[in-house]
């Protein structure tokens, strides 16, 4: 009996209002439409214990030094990772809205000098690495200009500013090879289209033939 192929890792990152949570609906009912198994799954989960504390941080409610909030949304991704070790092994494809880009571009936007981009990625080191992270990417005044914009701490225009220059510099490195740009300027079946595309080149590639891999920043 031949073995059940495995799944794929998709992420789905950018700054707030860029449309991450849409897209990923969409890419997840496109996928079932062509018979895939998927997991949709956000982060911060914030319906566990961790995910609590970090919902309240959000909210303005409780306050974190830079260091342990930044812990505890690496910690919220690593309580998940057996789950998402074992979907994928049976051949699931799981759907991340943000994971570890998020965790050190928005920690390293901060500004404090010993919360560095270099320093932030270390705990993400280990974590089930995805085979395509689609960056949505739009400026902070078009993504401002949408809806629901301003609730939550970080929700900011100089700290998208800088988190959109983060996720550049991460996007420029050869370790991260997986990320790809789209510009989710463009209308919502327009992004869709662009991710459909994507996610084609992906399932007909030789990446899913070999073993999922671990993130290594080195
Ligand atoms: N954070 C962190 O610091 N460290 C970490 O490790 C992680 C996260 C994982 C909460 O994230 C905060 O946590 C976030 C980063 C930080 N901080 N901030 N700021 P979240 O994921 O819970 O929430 P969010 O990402 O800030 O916002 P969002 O509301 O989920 O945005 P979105 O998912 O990208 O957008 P959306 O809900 O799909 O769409 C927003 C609106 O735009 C909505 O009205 C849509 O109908 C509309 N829309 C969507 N696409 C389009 C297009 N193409 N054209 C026009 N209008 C559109
Ligand atoms: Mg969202």
């Amino acid at each position: 009996m031949s073995p059940v192929p495995r799944g794929a890792l998709i992420v789905v990152e950018g700054l707030d209002r860029a449309g991450k949570s849409t897209q990923c609906e969409k890419l997840c009912r496109w996928l079932e439409q062509e018979g895939r198994r998927v997991k949709h799954m956000r982060f911060p989960n914030r319906s566990t214990p961790i995910g609590k504390s970090i919902d309240s941080y959000l909210r303005g409610e409780t306050q974190q030094e830079d260091h342990v909030i930044h812990l505890l949304f690496s910690a919220n991704r690593w309580e998940a990772a057996p789950q998402i070790i074992e979907h994928i092994r049976s051949g699931t494809t799981v759907v991340i809205d943000r994971y570890y880009y998020s965790g050190a571009v928005y920690s390293a936007a901060k500004k404090n000098p010993n919360l560095t981009l270099e320093w932030a990625i270390q705990p993400e080191i280990g974590l089930p690495k995805p085979d395509l992270c689609i960056f949505l990417d739009i400026s902070s005044t078009d993504a401002a200009a949408r809806s629901g914009f301003g609730g939550e701490r970080y929700e900011t225009s100089e700290m998208q500013k800088r988190v959109r220059n983060l996720f550049q510099e991460l996007l420029q490195k050869p370790q991260n090879k997986e990320m790809v740009a789209v510009n989710a300027g463009d209308s919502m079946e327009e992004v869709h289209e662009t991710m459909r595309r994507l996610g084609n080149k992906l399932f007909e590639g030789e990446g899913l033939s070999k073993p999922l891999k671990s993130f290594d920043y080195h």
